[in-house]
């Protein structure tokens, strides 16, 4: 087997590498709309709890399992799963951990893509929204039709090659020369030098929005207190009267835990490859603790103050709502036509989001060819090369189907909202009820800095967490479930996207077929170190 020697170059190298994978375009984007959309401040309290519930012990459970994976020697989610779990079976399931991220990047570097061709244009003083303030809305909305080809399938790849494909390559060239590079040399030294940037940037373009006052002396309610009111206070959602009923609403949980999966990247099997390159002696409770508390910096205090408050100010409440593209390609470039030196700070802002997105989707490829190293044992250049063009090919058929993001929006509700909370839930379940979750505690607790009592990390990973998670996705199949086999029933684009994920799957299954039989004939020619359990302690 080809054994990685690889090792993470310091411990604020890997903090930032994980906040890196963490914080990214559902910070920015997705945060924003789906809390206002979800009572403002009112969504703080599901999302807080399933932070506490789900999101920090679920990074714990990644990081203890990559931890103890790295120490086996092993880096990939099938491989880990299926070591500590003792069976192959936990082999199998954790093909869910090459799934997700495949799928995700497909899509996500394509999102991300278009915030570097935003960029791009604005810097080159090319996304202009003329002169008549009331031309801005339809103008902006034309522009992103017109680069994503909204209108119609196959638009962007008819005469010639169209720009956003052009984006689309460098995009997807910059990730893949980035994963080449490895671990310490290409994720981590990028993120060290990323993420001071993104701060700087999401700092100079909130201290804009924090500034701009009543720019609008004609509406003197659309300034920047009432945009952070906006934004924060809690409101009553649909046609109900009390800011507390949307408590009562198990969608907004429902979104809640969604995003908080997502912005921790939980769920993804990209933390638990991450750990597998730190020492036995390296941290991993206070670490995971850093690298969450950064993601919601970015989340609550950058991208929270940002986006809706800047859209309140200059279009009141009615131009501040609106889904995650909407607010970010079509609203905030009104809000940059309006605001004094709008051009530079879209600039800034676009290409920030651009860095959010490129420090998580590279989190999204090393997983997968971390597998496909072990799997195979090929090495980096073939396994880059392999993945390279499972990914592009899925990203030509979401370029090809671009009509109203069909395509793309089905692959993200299948992975995003259903793939992770799947994947959690195997992760939580080998955890504590297999591995076992007092031996989980001692391998968490080694070299950290924090020690949580065994007994809350007990009864957090055996009962509470599971019991959420089975909550969750319960309450997800009875609200969502339906509706989207209905869709998929009626075939065309949708029922396309799904046959993509299908075939990834059963790509990938046989690849882990084929590599357990490796591993197990490995491993029969030297016996592994036995896992440590709490009678080590001490
Ligand atoms: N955690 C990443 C994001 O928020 C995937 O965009």
């Amino acid at each position: 087997m080809a054994r990685t020697k690889e090792r993470w170059g310091t411990r604020l190298g890997v903090i930032l590498a994980v906040a890196g994978s963490a914080v990214g375009l559902g910070n920015f984007l997705r945060f924003p709309g789906t809390a206002a959309q979800n009572g403002g401040g009112t969504f703080m309290v599901p999302y807080f709890c399933a932070l506490l519930l789900l999101g920090i012990p679920i990074c714990w459970a990644e990081w203890t399992l990559g931890k103890r994976g790295g120490q086996l020697g092993y880096h990939s989610c099938p491989a880990i799963l299926g070591q500590l779990g003792g069976s192959r079976i936990w082999r199998y399931l954790g093909v869910m951990g090459l799934l997700m991220p495949t799928i995700v990047y497909m899509y996500y570097v394509l999102v991300e893509s278009w915030t570097l061709a935003y960029a791009g244009y604005y810097l080159f003083g090319r996304l202009d929204l003329g002169s008549d303030p009331s031309q801005y809305p339809a103008r902006s909305s034309q522009f992103f039709t017109n680069l994503v080809g909204l209108d119609q399938d196959g638009f962007m790849l008819q005469g010639g090659l169209h720009p956003s494909v052009i984006f689309w390559m460098i995009a997807f060239g910059v990730n893949f020369c980035l994963i080449y590079r490895g671990i310490s040399k290409g994720i981590e030294k990028f993120c060290n030098v990323a993420m001071p940037i993104m701060v700087l940037c999401a700092g100079a373009v909130l201290i804009r929005v924090l500034t701009l006052g009543t720019p609008d002396p004609a509406h003197p309610d659309q300034n920047v207190l009432n945009g952070l009111g906006f934004m924060w206070n809690p409101k009553p959602i649909g046609s109900a009267h009390s800011a507390l009923s949307a408590l009562a609403d198990p969608k907004v949980w429902l979104a809640a835990a969604g995003q908080v999966f997502f912005t921790l990247s939980v769920g993804f099997g990209v933390i638990m490859n991450y750990a597998s390159y730190l020492g036995p002696k390296d941290d991993v409770v206070l670490s995971s603790l850093t690298a969450s508390a950064t993601n919601e910096f970015f989340e609550v205090c950058l991208g929270g103050l940002i986006t809706i408050p800047a859209a309140f100010i200059f279009l009141g409440a009615a131009g501040a709502v609106g889904g995650t593209f909407g607010l970010g390609f079509n609203t905030l470039p009104v809000v940059f036509a309006y605001m004094p030196a709008g051009r530079w700070f879209g600039f800034i802002w676009f290409t920030m989001l651009f860095l959010a997105a490129v420090t998580s989707s590279i989190s999204l490829l090393q997983p997968v060819i971390a597998f496909l190293e072990e799997a195979l044992g090929v090495g980096r250049r073939a396994s880059v090369t392999i993945l390279g063009l499972i990914t592009a090919l899925g990203c030509l058929f979401l370029i090809y189907f671009s009509k109203d993001l069909a395509a793309l929006d089905t692959m993200d509700f299948w992975m995003a909202q259903l793939g992770i909370f799947i994947l959690g839930t195997i992760e939580v379940v080998v955890l504590a009820w297999v591995f076992g979750a007092r031996r989980a505690h001692w391998v968490a607790c080694q070299g950290a800095e924090l020690h949580p009592p065994s007994w809350v990390f007990t009864v957090l990973m055996r009962c509470i967490t599971p019991l959420c998670l089975l909550t969750v996705f319960g309450a997800w199949c009875y609200l969502y479930a339906g509706d989207y086999l209905r869709s998929l029933a009626r075939g065309g684009v949708p029922l396309a996207a799904v046959g993509i994920i299908a075939t990834v799957l059963l790509f990938m299954l046989i690849l882990v077929h084929l590599a357990g039989r490796r591993w197990d004939r490995a491993d029969a020619d030297r016996l592994p170190p036995s896992p440590p359990g709490p009678e080590d302690v001490g």
